[in-house]
């Protein structure tokens, strides 16, 4: 942190965001609009969120690029995506772009983590203090935290004494960690394993990959993007963005148009499979078959589907049928996309434990020790998940109405309404919070971020100050949250540690972390409660003006 970020740290704003993230960069970018005072204050020391701290080896998105940004026409035009999938990098220099263009980054504090915040019932006013002591005070406090953004630290006793280098995929460092001649463990096979795994195993002298369930991987099928395909996209964005509102994850794709029982012949069925395979990423999930989270026995088919590929990809059967997902539906746990992954399993550097059986028990002075033996390592790599979606609001201190804290008061799980708000916490606001729809991000923070923007300017129009869920609206949709996930497979990743409910970290209150029901219905629900008063709000206005 720079001297002059210190010395003008005890202001009061109208707003202040956490984070600078693709969540907290589009809010400032809304205050800005609204000619509202703004500070974000951001741990790191530049823009990024997400895309600034999982900078591990193949980090990259498995949205397609020209969806995971925002609809901003003049950024659209000028902006050029090099991949389908983009890298950590770009990604995170695209939100550098948009943060310059906009010209909100002199209003990010970097070098600032934010330990409390505290509403004051007196005045209406939040204060949020930081780890170094300094205080901002605001009336209107958002939180743009992410989703992933707190890596659960490895379990294992023992750690301070492995001699080696130890990395978190989650809180991967800035300079370039050389993995040349070494021998090295990635623990965990989710998203950010599957995605380090293949760049590892070029380079390592030895790659041992500690698996505890083995996953549904998809080949992403990245590849470079030309000018021609540029244009086309850039020629009809509008078209790009229409699809993708109203599509189930905000992707532009088109639904499949066909349900399991609409294909009879099984060889039709391995065709559609087939196709979306080669067309990649999360296109197998949303245009094979429409009732693939719905109906049994088309997650079963695209299950077999894919524990077909292991077989044919992996070489060795005893590695196949250990990277063979059973016992648990294909999506009930976020299913991963990569590049290489499976095929990685048969170079002769590379080799897989089945921690299930074989549990690691601890770290080592030279590597980790399993339930059967004792591994040597130079380096150990956790991508072990995160404490997802409540985490980095329960690291911080925050306290409502008569000092009552979150943490406690979501001691069985978070209660919100439409993600954005929980009663008690007047004036603070969850972009994306639990139980917001779980969807292509980007896609989803610019609708709630718009629809904070109005919910500013109705308490501007109408004299009010405050603002905050009622209890009624929040039960209703907390229930309506688990009603529509217990309409799907989804609840049978619970067994298997999906974090959709906090099942992957020990001790975590299970309670369902996302609106199910799709991005568009999730944006009618937002609609309908802004179209009528902001439905599910309560409004009031300090009797006496706090005179700041
Ligand atoms: O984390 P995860 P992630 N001992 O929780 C294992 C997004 N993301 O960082 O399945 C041993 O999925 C755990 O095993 P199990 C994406 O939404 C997106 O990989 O619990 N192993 C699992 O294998 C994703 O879903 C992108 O049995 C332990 C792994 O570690 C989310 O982030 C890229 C363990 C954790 O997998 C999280 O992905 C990366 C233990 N104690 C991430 N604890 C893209 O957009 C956990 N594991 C491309």
């Amino acid at each position: 942190m720079s001297d002059q970020d210190k010395a003008s740290t005890s202001t009061h704003t109208d707003a202040l965001v956490i984070g600078a993230g693709f969540a907290g960069v589009r809010m400032l970018i809304e205050l800005q609009k609204l000619g509202l005072s703004a500070v974000a204050l951001e741990a790191g020391t530049d823009v990024g969120g997400t895309w600034y701290w999982n900078r591990y080896p193949g980090a990259r998105t498995d949205s397609e690029s020209w969806s995971y940004c925002f609809p901003f026409p003049e950024i659209e035009q000028e902006w050029d995506w090099s991949e389908r999938y983009p890298g950590q990098e770009e990604v995170q220099r695209y939100i550098g772009f948009v943060a310059d263009r906009f010209d909100v980054r002199r209003h990010i504090r970097f070098g600032h983590r934010v330990t409390a915040a505290t509403y004051d019932d007196a005045d209406n006013t939040w204060t949020i203090t930081t780890d170094d002591g300094n205080q901002f005070t605001c009336t209107y406090f958002f939180t743009g935290l992410g989703h992933l953004s707190v890596p659960q630290e490895p379990p294992y006793e023992g750690l301070d004494s492995f001699n080696g280098e130890v990395y978190l995929t989650g809180r991967w460092p800035k300079e370039k960690v050389d993995f040349t001649g070494k021998r090295v463990a990635v623990v965990g096979t989710g998203a950010s394993g599957i995605q380090t795994i293949p760049h590892v195993a070029e380079v390592a002298e030895h790659l041992t990959v500690f698996q505890r369930t083995p996953n549904y991987v998809m080949p992403a099928q990245n590849h470079d993007l030309d000018d021609e395909f540029r244009r086309k996209i850039k020629s009809d964005y509008a078209a790009v963005w229409n699809k993708a509102r109203n599509h189930v994850f905000g992707f532009p794709m088109d639904p499949a148009g066909r349900m399991y029982d609409d294909v009879e012949i099984d060889a039709e069925r391995d065709r559609i499979f087939e196709e979306g395979w080669r067309n990649g990423g999360f296109h197998f999930v949303f245009e094979t078959f429409d009732d693939l989270i719905l109906d049994q026995r088309s997650n079963d088919a695209a299950a077999e589907f894919i524990r077909k590929k292991i077989r044919e990809i992996v070489e060795d059967p005893e590695t196949a049928e250990l990277l063979t997902p059973r016992g648990y539906p294909y999506v009930s746990k976020r299913p991963p996309s990569g590049t290489n992954y499976y095929e990685t399993f048969n170079r002769d550097n590379v080799s897989l434990v089945d921690i299930r059986t074989n549990p690691i028990e601890a770290l080592t002075t030279n590597g980790l020790r399993t339930r059967e033996r004792e591994y040597e390592f130079d380096v150990i790599i956790f991508a072990t998940g995160f404490d997802a979606v409540t985490g980095a609001l329960n690291n911080i201190d925050i306290r409502g109405e008569r000092g009552v804290g979150l943490s406690e008061y979501w001691a069985a799980g978070p209660e919100t309404y439409l993600g954005i708000g929980t009663p008690g916490f007047p004036n603070m606001f969850m972009i994306c919070g639990p139980q917001s729809a779980y969807a292509n991000i980007p896609v989803i923070i610019e609708k709630v971020v718009e629809w904070l923007g109005r919910a500013l300017t109705y308490m501007n129009e109408h004299g009010y100050d405050r603002m905050q869920p009622t209890a009624e609206a929040t039960a209703r949709w907390t229930e309506h949250v688990a009603e529509i996930f217990n309409m799907t497979l989804l609840p049978s990743g619970e067994s298997f540690n999906s974090w959709y409910l906090g099942a992957n970290i020990p001790g975590k209150p299970r309670r369902v972390l996302f609106y199910f029901g799709g991005a568009a219905g999730y944006f009618q629900e937002i609609e309908k409660s802004a179209s009528h008063d902001f439905e599910g709000f309560e409004f009031s206005r300090l009797p006496v003006a706090s005179g700041r």
